[in-house]
């Protein structure tokens, strides 16, 4: 099945839940301290009663085993943050294509719950689509055909099984080559979503808008009259100023907010 063939197989319905918030591309890594004490200071204390992650809340991951590493200090102080958090409100995570490879180890020593991309959430009356968005950039063929192969179980069994130097060696060079492609094919060519796919990814979910991630340009784009996508902001505190977005469904509305 392609990326844009995919079915929603997952319902999410939260009838109780008056606060909503979707964030996604955090990009958390080894060297992000500030940006790890901005998540837990935004998670700790949101009023929202359900978080939505849809994806690349890490810079990269290859591996649960990760997590006994002393490099990877940052990303085992976000699993026991993220627990905490979790007591109070659910926090529901999608995989980006960074962070893919997220296990279940991962997410139960998080508390996070898994969701399927694309899934179809309901809450405050209304039905929403929720992607990280990459299956959706149709138009990039090479990076569609690689992600098919790096999401087969066949491949991620592979790869989980070498020993963790190479798996860092084999990440570093997809990411050297991922940053020479988006440097030949330029900002704005690179990673934008096909409309037509979008548009059926709504009609057959039968939603009127779709939430994502992945590019990096956080707005809305009207796709037709009735259809729409809002793009997630990515994460940045050493950007002047600092980027740390969350969309906030409240009262049915949705707005954008900065946090600390
Ligand atoms: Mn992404």
């Amino acid at each position: 099945m392609s990326a844009r063939d995919a079915q929603p197989s997952e319902h999410i319905e939260g009838p109780a839940w008056s606060c909503v918030d979707f964030i996604s591309d955090i990009h958390l890594g080894p060297t992000s301290k500030p940006l790890a004490l901005s998540l837990k200071n935004y998670l700790l204390h949101t009023p929202a009663q359900a978080v939505f992650i849809l994806g690349d809340l890490l810079e990269v991951w290859i591996g649960d085993d990760c997590l006994e590493q002393t490099h990877f200090e940052i990303e085992r102080a976000c699993v026991q943050m993220l627990k905490q958090a979790s007591l109070e409100r659910s926090i529901f995570f999608m995989p980006g294509n960074r962070d893919f490879l997220v296990g279940a180890r991962f997410l139960q020593e998080s508390g996070m719950h898994p969701l399927s991309d694309p899934c179809i959430l309901q809450t405050q009356g209304q039905r929403f689509l929720l992607s990280h968005g990459d299956a959706l950039c149709t138009g990039d063929l090479d990076y569609q055909v690689f992600r098919q192969e790096v999401r087969r179980k066949a491949w991620r069994d592979a790869f989980l099984a070498r020993p963790l130097d190479e798996r860092l060696a084999m990440a570093k060079k997809m990411r050297e080559q991922s940053q020479l492609k988006q440097s030949h094919q330029g900002e704005i060519a690179y990673a934008e979503l096909d409309t037509q796919a979008c548009l059926d990814w709504l009609e057959r979910s039968d939603c009127e808008l779709l939430i994502h991630g992945h590019t990096h340009r956080p707005m809305r784009h009207a796709l037709s009259k009735a259809r729409a996508r809002e793009v997630l902001s990515d994460w940045d505190a050493d950007a002047i100023p600092p980027r740390r977005q969350v969309l906030r469904l409240q009262d049915g509305l949705l707005k954008r907010l900065e946090v600390l």
